[in-house]
């Protein structure tokens, strides 16, 4: 699905704003989206020095993000677990298409500050490109990746970019750093949203093509792909700019400060460096940004909550529901719903998810009869049904996420809180309830 058909439909069900009035790419665009944040899905039509509308908070809110996919929020994680699921027996090739849109317009000679980007908090580096999904393709296999990463706009042709440990792309560049050669990449922006959910979804394996993941959300209908002009790597068909670049190697550039998923700037500091041979894109385009804290926390949330569900799942038996909680950045903690039928099981479920999604820190388990939307909730299992030391434990130096300032260069302590009942359950943790009434029967 085109971008411009998936807003059509979200302001057809009331989802979107548009701002007429000009803003500024430089904060104003932020400062604005800020106040929406969480809520309808802003679209900015005029932003100053570009002719090109600007997009922000598709995934900030996730009723929004479920009347994408026709269903509601509750459901949406297991309809993306479904997908990967069929994916993991079935794999479906995108397939190359004539003329595809995302080349109405091609320049060989590229300039970037023709694609708005915005400068987003107060203390950024610069404008960014915070949310396209770059494909690239293993050096050594030629099995494609797609992934997200923050890219800064450092010349007309030149970006900044930040490769975590343990992502596809960065195992990718090494292998191609270590022989010498760049790494050929395409940069994609405003792209469907199954495609979104492919490239951030946790849990396909390095040897897999995770486009196949949205073909899975889409009816089984193949992926479609640009051929590039100037790289070996696939644009997207349907996306609304393909920049063709490639990472360059033994290559560092200052890049940074970011304000972070983490709600916490990180730092300037040497990183990789992308240069730029082409940008392609569509004649009238509507570029997708997003304003790091709540859209992030629900992206990566709601794409990796499946992951973690069917990894889990498949090890510890009795598993619910997964939520990652939007107080721990959507990123750093997991609370899991589960009934454990015999002893210790919860502790092994909780080991199982930190495996699942290194960046977590802390994984919280509680059984079926707590509600893992609501902290309020969690926080009375942590403070009612947890008995410290034997239920809480710890893990130091192990792999966590870079991004987390309490961690040392990503290496850090995992913190479990088993907080279910012991088994046989006793009656003493049975939950106080009252007579269900309807408030139709009743004068008042
Ligand atoms: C909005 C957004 C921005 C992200 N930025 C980065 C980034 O700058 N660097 C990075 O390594 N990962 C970033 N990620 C996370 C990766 O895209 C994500 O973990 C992805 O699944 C990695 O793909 P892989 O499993 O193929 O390595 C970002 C994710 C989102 C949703
Ligand atoms: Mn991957």
């Amino acid at each position: 699905m085109d971008l411009k058909e998936v807003i059509k439909k979200l302001e057809d069900a009331g989802k979107v704003v548009h701002i007429k009035t000009e803003v500024d790419l430089k904060h104003e665009l932020a400062g604005f989206a800020r106040k929406f944040e969480g809520k309808q899905i802003v679209v900015f039509d005029k932003v100053k020095g570009s002719d090109f509308p600007v997009v922000c908070g598709l995934w900030w809110n996730r009723d929004n993000v479920a009347e994408v996919f026709d269903t509601n929020a509750k459901e949406l994680p297991f309809i993306f677990a479904e997908a990967a699921k069929r994916f993991e027996t079935s794999q479906i090739e995108p397939i190359v298409v004539e003329n595809p849109p995302c080349q109405e317009v091609i320049s060989l000679e590229p300039n970037l500050y023709e694609i708005p980007a915005p400068t987003l908090a107060l203390k950024d580096g610069g404008p960014y490109f915070s949310n396209c999904v770059v494909i690239a393709k293993d050096p050594d296999t030629g099995v494609r990746n797609t992934s997200i990463h923050r890219l800064q706009i450092k010349a007309k042709d030149r970006l900044g970019l930040l490769l975590d440990m343990g992502r596809h792309l960065r195992d990718y560049y090494e292998r191609a750093e270590k022989k010498g050669e760049p790494l050929e990449i395409t940069i994609n922006n405003g792209v469907d949203p199954a495609i979104y959910v492919s490239a951030i979804y946790a849990g396909t394996p390095i040897t897999m093509d995770e486009l196949g993941v949205a073909s899975e959300l889409r009816n089984k209908e193949p992926i479609k792909l640009s051929k590039s002009k100037t790289v070996n790597v696939e644009g997207i068909a349907e996306a609304q700019v393909v920049i063709e670049a490639e990472i360059l190697p033994e290559v560092r550039e200052p890049e940074g400060p970011f304000g972070e998923v983490s709600g916490y700037y990180a730092q300037e500091d040497n990183r990789w460096v992308v240069r730029v041979k082409a940008i392609t894109r569509r004649k009238d385009p509507l570029i997708h940004t997003l304003l790091p804290g709540k859209e992030v926390w629900n992206s990566v949330g709601l794409c990796s909550e499946p992951g973690i569900f069917n990894t889990v799942s498949k090890q510890v038996g009795g598993l619910k529901n997964v939520h990652l909680n939007h107080g721990t950045c959507g990123f750093y903690g997991a609370f899991i719903q589960i009934d454990p039928t015999r002893k210790g099981m919860a502790k092994n479920a909780i080991l199982s998810t930190f495996a699942a999604f290194p960046p977590l820190n802390m994984v919280v388990a509680v059984n079926s009869d707590v509600d893992i939307f609501d902290t309020e909730d969690v926080m009375r299992a942590i403070a009612t049904r947890c008995i410290p030391e034997k239920d809480i434990f710890m893990v130091t130096g192990s792999a966590c996420h870079e991004l987390n300032p309490s961690t040392d260069n990503g290496y850090g302590t995992k913190l479990g809180f088993d907080c279910t009942v012991p088994i046989p359950a006793s009656n003493k943790f049975e939950k106080v309830a009252f007579k269900e009434v309807d408030l139709n029967e009743y004068d008042f």
